[in-house]
């Protein structure tokens, strides 16, 4: 008899091992839900309270009424959700007050705009109500950080997946909350793009700004000019074989972009930062000489030939096969750092070139050097200035601003991701010096720039400028932790602004890159969880 029940005792000591091999442990930091609110963007308003909601094994993902939109975000949670948690999760249109419920309209979604979203947590589910699918995306968004970090993990894990009680209601401050990513120093794949969107869609960005073309590359195929692409778009910098997108896969990119609630900006940069166009077409110039393929890191030294009619044909192909396959309402033009360009032919040049934006139905974004010239109606200057930008030239764009040209800010010593965090970072550029993740967080978009009405800040952006970045790894090591904090700029009240607070919020992320392979940089300020 003894010897029987040691014997099943062992048994189940080896079962139990066997269970543990292919379950990991449960993570001390996932026991206890994570509280309502601990969320990066900081949602607008948070009462927390009453019964948790644990996901389990017959919850169900309830789409009402089910309209096209809304069960694609069902779907889009539920391939979150699965994984991890080893949950059949089915999305079905039937009401239902339990399980997870994703509810477009109605008496709940009033007041929420066109991307906020109430959730709703209690002992039977979680609903999330918005009046609009990006709602309800983002909805689902908090949803996901409010669970374990080893939900990011692709293969079942064992965790509690409880969301705490309460309610959040929540919409943005801003309707730009952009990332930019340049894909011309060095090209990037669609995989590549896909992989930064997804993480963009994580923390509520909702722009992804592409720059294009830059002397050392021209990333987009173009019909009528057609070498711009497969001569212009040959190289990179540091002498690499380059790339450029197909029609397709820009479609691609921009399809991938819009399921996550991104709309795409495309930027063709001019009149400078243009050799790789001037390279593939001699009649560019205006001396009709080609000059060689570009793979340095220099800037200011190209211009497109103003004077030139040719020039404005070769505008107009572009920027009317560009506005043709983005659905976006914008178009950017660049206009930064056109040194090689006389003042005077540089605002003729924008003259020229704002109307032909206009003509195919975008609107113009441009550098803030477009406030030097004659911003068009409707025309939106993003401001990269930074604390050594002259009072004189902060002043031309406040006047801009103050006269109707609305502003998106990437101030350079503050949203700039390419930035070396100090001076041991080993990528990254420090022409505006050194931006750590506090003082990259820590800045106000509606009082930032003097003299600039409150009312004239569209929103905010990051730019991701690659001339030392060439993979993903690279990319997630500088946006990452600095990019959450942008996004909290562009998202949060800023009554919920406070360093101390976020760094925690910030710190919670660390789990979940981790799980996500996110090498990110452990920035010392903040307090990340021991490895
Ligand atoms: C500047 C410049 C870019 C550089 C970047 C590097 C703008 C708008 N023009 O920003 O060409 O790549 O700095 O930080």
């Amino acid at each position: 008899m003894r010897r029987r029940r040691l014997l099943f005792s062992l048994l189940l000591a080896a079962a139990a091992g066997m269970g543990t091999a292919a379950v990991p442990p449960q993570p001390a930091a996932d026991r206890d839900a994570t509280p309502l609110g601990q969320v990066i963007p900081a949602p607008a308003s948070v009462h927390s309270g009453g019964d948790p909601y644990t996901i389990g094994g017959r919850t169900v993902i309830r789409v009402p009424g089910g309209s096209g939109e809304a069960r694609q975000v069902a779907g889009y949670l539920a391939g979150l959700l699965r994984p991890a948690t080893g949950f059949a999760l089915p999305v079905t249109a039937k009401d239902g007050r339990d399980g997870i419920v994703l509810r477009l309209g109605g008496r709940g979604a009033k007041g929420l705009g066109e991307e906020g979203y109430r959730l709703t947590s209690g002992g039977r589910g979680v609903t999330i109500s918005a009046a609009r699918p990006a709602g309800l995306f983002h909805g689902v968004q908090t949803l996901r950080q409010l669970l374990p970090a080893s939900l990011e993990t692709r293969s079942a894990q064992r965790a509690s997946w409880q969301v705490a009680g309460g309610t959040i209601a929540d919409s943005p401050r801003y309707g730009y909350r952009g990332a930019m990513l340049d894909v011309s120093r060095h090209f990037f794949t669609v995989e590549k793009v896909k992989r930064y969107i997804d993480q963009l869609a994580m923390y509520k960005i909702n722009k992804l700004h592409l720059h294009l073309s830059d002397d050392q590359g021209w990333r987009i195929a173009m019909k009528s000019w057609p070498k711009l692409a497969t001569y212009g778009g040959s190289t990179q910098v540091g002498g690499g074989p380059g790339g450029y997108y197909t029609k397709e896969d820009y479609r691609e990119i921009i399809d991938y972009a819009a399921d996550r609630y991104l709309t795409v900006v495309p930027e063709i940069d001019m009149p400078g930062h243009t050799n790789a166009a001037l390279a593939s077409y001699a009649e560019l110039n205006c001396n009709g000489v080609a000059p060689p393929l570009y793979t340095g890191t220099q800037v200011g030294f190209s211009s497109l030939c103003v004077p030139k009619d040719r020039t404005y044909d070769f505008v107009d192909d572009v920027i009317r096969e560009l506005a043709a396959m983005t659905p976006g309402p914008s178009i950017h033009i660049g206009g930064d750092e056109a040194h090689s360009t006389s003042h005077a032919d540089y605002v003729a040049f924008m003259d020229k070139v704002q109307p032909v934006v206009a003509k195919y139905g975008k609107k113009v974004i441009g550098w803030h050097q477009l406030t030097g010239a004659h911003p068009a109606k409707g025309a939106v200057a993003q401001y990269w200035g930074y604390d050594a930008t002259g009072a004189a030239e902060r002043e031309q764009v406040a006047a801009a601003a103050r006269n109707g040209t609305p502003l998106i800010l990437s101030p350079a010593d503050r949203a700039y991701l390419d930035m070396k965090y100090d001076k041991n970072t080993p990528l990254g550029l420090s022409w505006a010096g050194y931006v750590d993740t506090k003082r990259s967080y820590d800045w106000d978009p509606g009082s930032y720039l003097q003299g600039a009405p409150p009312e004239s800040i569209l929103g905010v952006e990051a730019p991701l400028w690659s001339e030392t970045l060439s993979t993903s790894a690279h990319i997630e090591y500088m946006a990452f932790p600095r990019l959450p904090g942008i996004a909290e700029l562009g998202w949060s009240p800023a009554s919920t602004h406070d360093w101390e607070t976020y760094k925690v919020r910030l710190a919670a992320q660390g789990p979940r890159w981790d799980a996500m392979g996110i090498g990110y940089y452990r920035a010392p300020e903040v307090p990340w969880p021991a490895k």
